[in-house]
């Protein structure tokens, strides 16, 4: 039987395992890559295995989401991450250099290899045919040790693209479409490959969008085959010698397949609050836009800016627009300053940012009360922009720019004449912004530099016998990390100080939580469906655990937080009758009777509502390595314990 791109290289990276679905798989992992906002606690973790120099072929930190300096925290997180790179043989991406998945797709990511980051839009590398998977912090540390990553083998999904694109219409909108179809959970437990006659009329970051947000569909990780055009997107960045030709086996079976048929699609929206709240402009209508961003991970490359800058170019942002513009990496930048398509973007009154994450994450450029947004990037989920009532709408870059211009949301298809920008035959090379770790002599001389906002993970104890705690929270379906553990200007300078983060906790939907915890002591957490969605933030998963959480109870899970409890030593329980759900009320008393031994044998648990006086069935959603993890209290007690 044939195979397909990912079972490809999950084929010759596999360490343990089978390949069927479900199986719990162990892979081994090429290159790793982390951010700042996760990567402070992942290098902790790092620190605490001991292991002086990342058994990878290329681990890279980059410094992109907190680079508002508004205090010593983040300049001094800088600073401890770029010890630890030099330190432990990691590439150091200054800040300034630009967004991790723009650049690592750049100048690093290289066809049929695997990449886990701990940031969930890792999958951009699937752009250019790597198995990039999102993952928590811990999981990059074990991987950067030399640790297989563990995964469940993912069904095979293929998105069929047939036809061309229109003019005006952008890979947004295919992805927009694609989640329009298959919604935020579509894609749990699926590896997504794109197929079909439309794969070739698509560039290089025009795929990295659609795998980038292929992160929103909740997906293991999506993937397009490596073929000419990939290596003629090498070859321009000077590494042509990565390339290797990938493409699935025309016997290859697919678990599921849909069809977008790219010729008929035309501009779309993402409404406010969920990626997949998929509507048609013309649906939406012309409605009075306030903001718009241009920028992230999903849309901030070469072409992106040249094509907005074309539209920009001659016309003034609307007087009561406010328009924000972050390239994606300092390649795109300097490119756009060297041809004189930032004099149109400037000359046009944008507000220009520097190469990083910004508004997509809240830091800095929330929109007025209540205020019409218009971004380019991948998540509008509920007070993520940093203003309450903000309703964000998720557009293609042409979109945002011409909406800019009218002040009123507007088809870019009204602009008449297509742009047509070339792909460059040579991208800009300047990797000055890089640099490569100690070399094995030196590192040992290298200090690290630890500033006073670190602070120690909180620990976890082993599985006790019986836990008795309360429901000290229940929440509807959909819960993301961003419920769970907002980030934003506010907060995100502390992302290495879990005790200040904690106040903070599900702030979002329920300000009170942290205060019931410290009062009340051992909680469980019940929730709905798809919980977790979103980032891959650890952080939501530590917090938890150090405001006393022993236990997720939910309908269904999102897969990174889901392996992030496990590997805190929370445990993740679904319940075996959906409509479970309902019998329990915040604030009942809820017991685990016999839970380690239940644990221990594989075996059902039973969720005692002692209030309501009932029993409820649920199940661990954990592998036979995830049980033992568990009972330790958590992977890196599981690890020393192995380490003996
Ligand atoms: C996000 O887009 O939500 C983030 C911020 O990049 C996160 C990582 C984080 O919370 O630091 C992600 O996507 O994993
Ligand atoms: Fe940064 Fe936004 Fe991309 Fe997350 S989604 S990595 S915050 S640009």
């Amino acid at each position: 039987m044939g195979l397909t791109i990912a079972q490809k290289i999950i084929k010759a990276h596999m360490v343990s395992g089978e390949m069927t679905v479900g199986s719990d798989i162990g892979l081994k992992i090429d290159q790793t890559l982390t951010q700042d906002a996760t990567g402070t606690m992942a290098y902790l973790e790092f620190e605490a295995m001991g292991v002086p120099r990342v058994k990878t072929e290329k681990s890279v930190a980059y410094i992109d989401h907190n680079t508002l300096q508004t205090g010593f925290e983040n300049a001094d997180d800088h600073r401890f991450i770029q010890s630890v790179a030099k330190k432990h043989g990691i590439w150091y991406s200054r800040p300034g250099n630009g967004i991790c998945h723009q650049v690592h797709l750049e100048r690093f990511g290289i066809p049929g290899k695997t990449l886990i980051g701990s940031d969930s839009h890792t999958p951009t590398g699937g752009g250019i045919g790597m198995l990039a998977m999102g993952a928590g912090g811990l999981d990059v540390a074990v991987a950067m040790g030399g640790g297989p990553y563990y995964i469940s083998m993912p069904k095979m999904l293929r998105v069929n693209l047939t036809g061309k694109l229109r003019p005006w219409v952008s890979a947004k909108d295919i992805i927009l479409k694609v989640l329009q179809m298959l919604s935020v959970k579509g894609g749990v437990g699926k590896i997504v490959e794109y197929a079909g006659e439309g794969v070739k009329t698509l560039t290089v970051p025009e795929r990295a969008t659609i795998t980038n947000m292929g992160a929103e569909l909740g997906a293991t990780t999506s993937i397009f085959p490596s073929d000419e055009i990939t290596k003629a997107f090498l070859k321009a960045q000077g590494r042509e010698k990565d390339w290797i030709e990938l493409s699935s086996d025309p016997d290859a079976v697919y678990d599921e397949e849909i069809t977008v048929n790219l010729s008929e699609l035309e501009p779309l929206a993402a409404c406010p609050h969920s990626p997949d709240n998929v509507k048609s402009l013309s649906d939406v209508g012309p409605i009075k836009v306030d903001q718009v961003c241009i920028g992230s991970c999903t849309n901030s490359s070469y072409l992106d800016l040249m094509r907005v800058a074309a539209i920009l170019k001659g016309k003034t942002v609307h007087p009561d627009v406010s328009l924000s513009i972050a390239p994606g990496s300092k390649q795109v930048y300097n490119m756009l300053a060297k041809n004189g398509a930032l004099a149109d973007i400037i000359a046009a009154g944008a507000r220009i940012l520097e190469c990083a994450c910004g508004p997509c994450i809240g830091m800095g450029q929330s929109p007025n009360s209540a205020g019409v947004s218009l971004r380019t990037f991948n998540r509008n989920f509920e007070g993520r922009s940093g203003t309450a009532d903000g309703q964000i709408y998720l557009v293609s870059p042409e979109t945002a720019a011409v909406s800019a211009i009218t002040g009123v949301l507007t088809d870019p298809r009204t602009l008449g004449e297509p742009v047509s920008i070339p792909m460059p035959e040579s991208f800009l090379i300047n990797d000055n912004m890089v640099s490569a770790p100690e070399t094995a002599e030196k590192m040992d001389t290298v200090e690290i530099l630890r500033g006073p906002n670190i602070k120690e993970f909180p620990s976890s104890s082993p599985l006790q016998e019986t836990i008795t705690a309360k429901a000290l929270l229940k929440v509807g379906d959909n819960i993301t990390t961003d419920h769970i553990m907002p980030a934003g200007a506010k907060i995100l300078p502390f992302r290495s100080n879990i005790p200040y983060l904690s106040n903070f906790c599900f702030s979002v939907c329920d300000t009170e939580f942290p205060a019931r915890c410290k009062e009340y002591g051992p909680s469980i957490i019940v929730g709905g469906q798809n919980y977790g969605q979103g980032s891959s933030r650890e952080h939501a998963a530590l917090v938890p655990l150090y405001l006393g959480v022993k236990a997720v109870l939910v309908k269904s899970f999102a897969r990174i937080h889901c392996a992030n409890l496990a590997n805190a030593g929370i445990l993740p329980l679904v319940f075996k009758n959906e409509e479970d759900y309902s019998k329990i009320d915040q604030m009942d008393d809820l017991e685990l009777p016999g839970i380690r031994k239940a644990i221990e044998e594989g075996g059902d648990v039973i969720v005692r509502d002692v209030t309501k006086g009932i029993d409820i069935p649920a199940e661990a959603i954990l592998s036979k390595r995830q049980r033992e993890m568990v009972l330790a209290g958590g992977l890196l007690n599981y690890t020393r314990e192995q380490n003996g």
